[in-house]
């Protein structure tokens, strides 16, 4: 009944599907009946060679903590591996800061600057560099741990007709298959969250046919690799800066002989089949000022131990379950259809724009993979995903493969909670909260101020400071603007606890910092950041869009959690007040566009990648659609242009989709996979950086489903290259999952899962007056249509 009005029938009542889908999930081939098969070939990655390139074709794997790259060579397979805290640098590294690094500029350094803005209004980065900025010593770098070699003795030489590599994402399994001289080989190699392992198997269908010796290479010198019984021991400390690591592997072998060899490799011979499991840990320690906790050996031992006393299948299960708990919540269907014959790179190479049931293959493939891969690098016990999840072969990779915070790891988790996957989050939370005891000492050193601070980029050991890179060194917004994700997952999630606990204390203290920082502008008397340096673009100013929009969203958010906390009168109407004289950093300019700066500065043929100045379009919620910002918005964003790097491109998917341009958004999804995006999927900036993909994600579900202002709105940005389709298990703010199918562009069934009791606001075409608003009980399903 098209448009017609249907009453909210609550169906069922219960815990959510996804819990009675944990406790079901005895067998992981168990499926619970209201969830469709998924082809499983439109979720998989396949390749009929093996990798050749590290960064382009490798396949990732990981359990948060660890990382692998499988390439899949036939004479030696090669699993270039990561331990997300193996990073140089930091206090106590060689000439590393002891966080009085930036007691800073001169004293009066930081005023002289805010009264030349004053006067001068812009000041080029290089001034400002040489009078804020300083050297930027032991910052480090994240370390590959380095590669286990299978060497599997007569392998065939070339690649037989029958060779296939691939990476299951619903199943979290890299495969390589194979026949040579009639017999089957298969490797499997896995990441498991749950046992704390890498694990592989290889196995052939004829007795006795598996050979492989098992060795460890490394850039580095810094270690001992050794091997005795079934174990092979690697330990080391960082000579930068004395951080101990340690990985141990563990062998099992069907059949045949095992020897320890004196170089410090093991052998299987003549096996059915061969499977190991590697642990590996640092004495990293996320705690100021010393960054060390307990030598990792014992922990590394008991882990491998634990896991090595399991047999392959039924850490294969366990991991199975686990991961399917994430991925499985969420199923995207717009009528994709992966030809049979046609792999990932083809499909890729082929792809057209989004034309083709093959094309929109790739295109919910990609959509997924950005879920898979933040499974894969983001879980409970480590570091957050960084520039590259956790996959870094390198001992200098790009950017360190650190935490870039004047975009990049934010963007890493705009996906997260929207895209059903919040428990991700639990390590940024974590790496935030790490940051203020330093950000503090930073804020109080530099500026003379309370609250924390952290700048452009940060790295595991609390650097909060500056350096002296002048276009991309000042940044204090960073904190309040990695603020915004903790109080996203407490609008999804709902819990007031979380709230209290993890995300107010660490907003409150932002806000702190910048109740003290802002300053009169004389040009108009509001509140405005100063310096302000509209991220790696144009001069220095006063009140740079961003800048303004990320404090006047910090403050927002704020208040409304102490509103909600009942937090002390006094200082509301501090938070109230100061609202009420920032300026709001939204300013029409002379071509009709949204102001980048507060003077007009913006350059109608500039097509820098940044767009900085929307932010309170996305991630922020500023500007409202329909409003006279929006329409200044699209000018900017129009005059921007469709491309810039991999992240850029993803980010301007959220931004049409926010504009309700589904069409636009998806022309950014397709200019994406067509300009940035490697045969692996990985998305390319050039070089890799995995913010693109997670944007990419972020972006298509905001053109499904938007709830920033607190309605459910269904389907806001749908793309005429998308008529007919459903997604099944996206959240909304408010505690609700929605189910939506659709049909010639419009909605024609919807189902809300309400987590919380309370009043649901949901707008669709499918609703009479295109709204309604309901009491929704925790546990029940509400259907429309
Ligand atoms: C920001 C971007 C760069 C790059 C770096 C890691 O500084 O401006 O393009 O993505 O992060």
């Amino acid at each position: 009944m098209k448009g017609a009005a249907v009453g909210a029938a609550a169906l069922t009542a219960g815990t959510g599907p996804w819990a009675a889908a944990a406790s079901a999930a005895e067998s992981v081939a168990d499926r619970p009946a209201d969830r469709p098969a998924e082809p499983s070939d439109e979720l998989r990655l396949w390749y009929t060679a093996p990798a050749a390139d590290w960064e382009r074709e490798a396949l990732p794997i990981g359990s948060g903590a660890l990382g692998a790259m499988v390439f899949g060579t036939l004479a030696s397979e090669r699993l270039q591996f990561n331990e997300k805290t193996l990073w140089t640098g930091g206090p106590g590294a060689r000439g590393g800061y002891d966080f009085g690094n930036w007691r800073g500029p001169r004293p009066d350094a930081l005023a002289d600057v805010q009264r030349r803005l004053d006067a001068e209004t812009k000041l080029d980065p290089d001034t400002v560099a040489a009078e804020l900025g300083q050297p930027r010593i032991g910052y480090g770098a994240h370390q590959t741990f380095g590669d286990l070699h299978l060497d599997v003795p007569g392998a065939p030489a070339t690649t037989p007709a029958d060779y296939r590599r691939s990476l299951d994402l619903r199943d979290a399994l890299a495969t390589v298959t194979y026949t040579h001289q009639g017999v089957a080989h298969r490797r499997e190699f896995l990441a498991s969250h749950p046992d704390g392992v890498l694990a592989g198997r290889l196995s052939a269908d004829r007795p006795g046919s598996v050979t492989c010796t098992l060795r460890h290479t490394s850039p580095r010198t810094d270690f001992t690799a050794t091997a005795t019984g079934d174990r092979l021991t690697i330990r080391g400390q960082l000579a930068d800066n004395g951080l101990k690591f340690e990985a141990q592997i563990r062998v099992r072998h069907e059949g045949g002989t095992l020897a320890a060899n004196s170089d410090g490799s093991l052998t299987v011979t003549g096996a059915d089949s061969v499977s190991f499991v590697l642990a590996a840990g640092t004495d990293y320690a996320d705690t100021y000022p010393d960054y060390r906790g307990a030598d990792p050996h014992a922990a590394v031992t008991a882990t491998v131990d634990a896991a090595a006393a399991k047999d392959h299948p039924a850490l294969r299960a366990r991991h199975l379950r686990d991961h399917r708990t994430l991925f499985d919540r969420v199923a995207l269907d717009i009528r994709q259809t992966a030809p049979a014959d046609v792999p990932t790179d083809q499909l890729l190479k082929g792809y057209t724009g989004g034309t083709t049931a093959a094309d929109r293959a790739l295109e919910a493939l990609f959509f997924q993979y950005g879920r898979y891969l933040l499974i894969a690098s983001s879980r409970a016990g480590s570091l957050p995903a960084n520039l590259q999840g956790v996959w870094n072969q390198s001992t200098t990779p790009p950017w360190s493969a650190d935490y870039h915070v004047n975009i990049n790891l934010q963007m890493n988790y705009w996906l997260a909670e929207a895209a059903n996957l919040p428990e991700t989050t639990a390590p940024y939370d974590r790496f935030v909260a790490a940051l203020r005891a330093p950000g503090e000492r930073t804020a109080k050193e530099m500026f003379g101020s309370r609250g924390w601070v952290v700048h452009n980029e940060t790295n595991p050991y609390g650097f909060t400071g500056v350096h002296d890179w002048s276009t991309a060194f000042w940044f204090p917004e960073a904190a309040a603007w990695l603020t915004a994700q903790l109080y996203e997952h407490y609008r999804f999630g709902g819990s007031t606890d979380y709230l209290r606990t993890t995300a107010y204390p660490l907003m409150k203290s932002a806000a702190e910092f910048w109740l003290d920082n802002l300053r009169t502008d004389p040009r108009d008397n509001t509140l405005v950041v100063t310096p302000s340096y509209s991220p790696e673009h144009g001069d220095f100013t006063a009140g740079a869009a961003m800048s303004q929009q990320i404090v006047h969203d910090l403050l927002t958010n704020t208040l409304e959690a102490a509103k909600t906390l009942g937090d002390a009168p006094a200082f509301r109407k501090q938070l109230a007040d100061t609202l009420d004289r920032l300026d709001p950093g939204l300013r029409i300019g002379s071509w009709g566009q949204l102001q980048e700066w507060k003077t007009d500065l913006d350059g109608p043929t500039d097509d820098h990648r940044h767009v900085s100045h929307l932010y309170a379009l996305h991630p922020g919620r500023q500007i409202e659609p329909g409003s006279e910002w929006a329409d200044a918005a699209k000018v900017s964003l129009t005059a921007r242009g469709d491309g810039g790097t991999g992240w850029s491109k993803a980010w301007k998917i959220n931004f049409w989709a926010r504009l309700r341009d589904g069409d636009h958004a998806h022309k950014m999804l397709s200019e994406q996979l067509r300009a940035s995006t490697l045969p692996n999927l990985w998305d390319t900036h050039p070089p890799f950086q995995i913010d693109g993909n997670f944007g990419a994600t972020s972006g298509v579900v905001e053109m499904l489903l938007q709830s920033q202002f607190d309605v459910i709105e269904v389907l806001p940005a749908l793309p005429a290259s998308w008529p007919d389709g459903s997604v099944r298990g996206l959240r909304a703010r408010g505690g609700a999952t929605v189910d939506v199918t659709w049909a010639a562009g419009r909605a024609t069934r919807l189902v809300v899962t309400a987590a919380r009791t309370r009043e649901l606001t949901v707008r669709s075409t499918l609703l009479s007056g295109g709204q309604q608003t309901f009491r929704a009980i925790a546990g029940r399903r509400y259907v429309f249509g």
